[in-house]
């Protein structure tokens, strides 16, 4: 194997964010902007994490994935990889790779994507190293990374022929090998260890119960198809935008009430089938609905994980632990406090759930932003998601008969409701907004903070406490801090101000606003009603429109 040493220099701003490094297209074709980053990996790990090592790669199919798969390919086998272990077409979903990671005993993998963000010529691309249990790399292995790109001064490039990434297959070049694989296969295996599929059969092929599942021309496309209609029987209509394409069919592949608007058409429709849902870019997202009925991500989690022993075979003994992040609604705290599991509060991003399950910890968690996921792999898991829904609804009709009424993903909601009482909740985040507006914001709020007291009245609430948020990685000991603003009020309700990790333009405010309501009768209040005084509250003392001059949310979820 012949290795060029060529010669570069360090390129200002490579720092990842909440997940992985984002940046227009045009950005990372700059140069040596890619090869950098990548190499800089390397030399931020000890060899004996990566020589002759097994590294994996997948991507969610976006624009600038293909040629960005040869560049990885050759620095890896130009710092001494022995083999990767790359998606046809260099597709892997998000949650795939992590599985593939962990069922191949690889040494990492890089993930190719910018999730949600939209993707072309003119839109993002991102970048993803994750290592060995197949969680994202932690901050420590991410300063470190950034750290190099500071200094990096040669790319240890491979002297070998792009691969033909359209074929399955085994290409060898001397010491080094890559393996085409089909991306679905480990996955799909791992899926049916997880779920009980006889289950999920019986109920997707009953003609009383429809589903419906938008990827939004995204990487849930390559797995849609073998999963639901292949294993469990759907019929292949029930998928849409079942087709990964380069640029998302110009759409914007976030799986929520403003991006995913088709599916939440279909599902608000007359008639609507009983379940619908949607993932978004590289497949670690979702977003469940009922006919005519949303399930919050904040709600879901908790409702999976208070249904999981009964209906998911993987969690037979029971979850191990609950965790959240911050910003997430307490629905799941107390499930957790009713099944007695340990629980935990992490900053947002998957990578701070990782330490808490390989550590035996944590078996089931979410994040607000549409994340849900378990310790089968190390990321958040969309069709897992969704699998575990089919799994709560097949659990619980399987012994109605034709011409009975089903119990729907409403009923189900509602009982969880009466049962723990409703966490309403709401996120508004303002894209885009000028970068100085948004820190005098932040610093404004952080002055509020260091100045409120306890007992203190806003409006009709009364403050508990108001800090930034502040992690000790129970595991680890690593703290995280500056992780976002709360003002927590004494009737449990919360406000949180938070800055994006994950954009490429501007800043991205966002605003959480969670109000937990015991009485059953107000339960079926449209959230936005119901948050109404807690939103103008949080707008109040922010002074957002003065800071930004943004009248309304670009998005509300
Ligand atoms: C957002 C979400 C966060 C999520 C992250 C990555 O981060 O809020 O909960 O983990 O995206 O998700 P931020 O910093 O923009 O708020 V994904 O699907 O982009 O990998
Ligand atoms: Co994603």
């Amino acid at each position: 194997l012949k290795i060029t040493s060529i010669p570069t220099t360090p390129v200002e701003g490579q720092k990842t964010g909440t997940s992985g490094l984002r940046k227009k297209v045009k950005v990372f074709r700059e140069g040596n902007y890619l090869a950098n980053w990548i190499q800089a990996v390397f030399n931020s790990l000890s060899p004996e994490d990566y020589k002759n090592g097994v590294l994996v790669l997948g991507g969610d199919g976006r624009y600038f994935n293909r040629g960005a798969a040869q560049i990885i390919i050759k620095i890896a086998a130009g710092n001494g990889v022995g083999k990767v272990l790359v998606g046809r077409d260099g597709i892997m979903s998000t949650p795939a790779v992590s599985a593939v990671i962990r069922k191949q005993k690889a040494n990492g993998g890089f993930i190719m994507s910018a999730s949600h963000n939209p993707g072309g010529p003119e839109y993002d691309w991102g970048i993803k190293f994750n290592y060995s249990s197949g969680q994202p790399a932690p901050e420590s292995i991410t300063d470190k990374i950034y750290g190099n790109t500071l200094s990096v001064s040669e790319i240890k490039l491979a002297d070998i022929p792009d691969i033909d990434l359209a074929c399955l297959g085994t290409a060898k070049f001397g010491s080094f090998t890559v393996d085409v694989i089909d991306p679905v296969s480990d996955y799909l295996e791992l899926m049916e260890n997880v779920f009980d599929f006889q289950l999920l059969k019986d109920l997707i092929s009953r003609p009383d119960f429809r589903f419906i599942f938008d990827a939004m021309h995204a990487v849930t496309g390559a797995y849609a198809k073998p999963i639901f209609v292949d294993r469990l029987g759907a019929s292949p209509d029930c998928i849409s935008n079942g087709i990964p394409l380069e640029d998302f069919g110009h759409g914007h592949p976030d799986p929520n009430l403003t991006y995913a608007k088709d599916l939440v058409g279909k599902m608000y429709a007359e008639n609507a089938p009983d379940f619908g849902a949607a993932s978004d870019g590289d497949g670690d997202r979702n977003m469940i609905l009922g006919r005519g009925f949303f399930i919050t991500p904040s709600d879901s989690v908790a409702i999976i994980a208070a249904n999981a022993q009964a209906a998911i075979p993987y969690f037979k003994n029971g979850p191990k632990g609950l965790a959240r992040s911050m910003p997430t609604s307490g629905a799941l705290d107390l499930v957790a406090a009713k099944l007695k599991l340990p629980f935990f509060e992490v900053p947002t991003g998957w990578k701070f759930f990782g330490n808490l399950m390989d550590a035996g910890k944590l078996s089931i968690c979410g994040e607000e932003s549409f994340g849900t996921g378990s310790d089968h792999v190390r990321e958040k898991d969309g069709i897992w998601a969704v699998l575990a829904w089919l799994s709560i609804l097949g659990y619980r009709n399987k012994d109605k008969k034709m011409g009975e009424q089903l119990i729907s993903v409403e009923d189900i909601a509602m009982e969880h409701w009466a049962t723990y009482g409703r966490n309403f909740f709401s996120r508004y985040d303002y894209e885009e907004c000028e970068s100085g507006a948004a820190n005098q914001m932040v610093e404004h709020l952080r002055d509020l903070i260091s100045k409120s007291k306890p007992d203190q009245k806003y409006g009709n609430y009364t403050l508990q406490f108001a800090d930034d948020f502040s992690y000790t990685d129970p595991v680890d000991g690593s703290v995280a801090s500056k992780q976002g603003l709360r003002f927590v009020f004494t009737d449990g309700s919360r406000i949180i101000f938070r800055l994006s990790g994950t954009g490429s333009a501007g800043a991205t405010i966002r605003v959480y606003i969670e109000q937990f309501e015991p009485d059953v009768s107000k339960h079926k209040m449209d959230a936005q009603t119901a948050l109404k005084p807690l939103i103008e509250l949080a707008l109040t003392i922010s002074k957002l429109k003065e800071f930004t001059g943004r009248e309304k949310p670009t998005v509300i979820t």
